[in-house]
């Protein structure tokens, strides 16, 4: 199998993948893209879309970590991503779903908020990526990178505190599905991937992770990818922060 993964460094569904690829046994090479860069690259790579991950697997295209998810699954069903028992799987895919429309994208516009405010975190999640040029001229020149991306995802003020203020309703759903054994099984499944990266991800911002670190949810991150890359110092005001404390949100 020839297996080429389209990713942007600390993605979080990008790195969702890798972790599919690597519990499939699924051997594949990676292609780093910086984020902007990567809708102008995927487009000239004959991609649909404009998001990553994308995959392509002996000349055919794949796009998005649930339908890669389920090619995967279908190239190679051991050891499964899916439970075999059917109300296991809808339970399983449900998390997935969440996983992928619910919790990504907050914590994609709580980090592109802090990026805006700070670049020089930048260069920690690039760690271990090939981007085709040095790192620290990456960070120097990402300004307009920056404020791009953060306009794509509306990573503004209100969406930042709306994202924040979401975020204990959203750990609570991962708690309540490990307890129930949806997540964190002995066995990892599709949904354990697809939600440890965010949560993973979310725990790279010290203003985040004392919320996050000695609950069921960021145990199961920590099991599932302990070296998430990245560092963003606290940077997030500290009224915003208040849901997080179990305080009303500010107004
Ligand atoms: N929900 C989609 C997410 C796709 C997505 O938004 N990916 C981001 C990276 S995490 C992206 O490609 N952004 C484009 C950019 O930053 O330019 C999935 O799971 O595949």
């Amino acid at each position: 199998m020839n297996v080429r993964l389209f990713t942007i460094p600390a993605s979080h569904p990008g790195l969702a993948t890798e972790l599919m690829l690597q519990h499939k046994g699924i051997a594949y090479k990676r292609t780093d893209l910086l984020p902007v860069v990567s809708k102008g690259v995927l487009r000239a790579a004959g991609f649909p879309g404009v998001t990553v991950p994308a995959l392509k697997i002996d000349g055919s295209k794949v796009q998005g970590s649930r339908p890669i998810a389920r090619e995967l699954e279908r190239l190679r069903p051991e050891p499964p991503l899916f439970p075999a028992d059917p109300q296991q799987r809808a339970a399983v895919e449900e998390a997935e779903r969440f996983g992928d429309e619910r919790l990504q994208h907050p914590v994609r516009q709580i980090l592109w908020w802090g990026m805006k405010k700070d670049r020089a975190p930048l260069r920690s999640y690039s760690e271990g990526a090939r981007i085709g040029l040095p790192i620290g001229l990456a960070v120097k020149t990402a300004a307009p990178i920056v404020a791009l991306s953060a306009r794509f995802n509306e990573a503004d003020d209100e969406h930042a505190r709306q994202g924040i203020a979401e975020l204990p309703g959203l750990l609570n759903r991962v708690d309540e599905w490990i307890g129930a054994g949806v997540l964190g099984g002995e066995q990892l499944n599709v949904a354990d991937f697809q939600i440890a990266t965010s949560i993973g991800l979310a725990m790279t911002l010290d203003d985040l992770r004392p919320a996050i670190e000695n609950r069921p949810a960021g145990a199961l991150a920590k099991r599932v990818v302990p070296n998430y890359p990245g560092r963003m110092p606290a940077i997030l005001p500290p009224a915003w922060l208040a849901p997080l404390r179990g305080e009303p949100a500010a107004a």
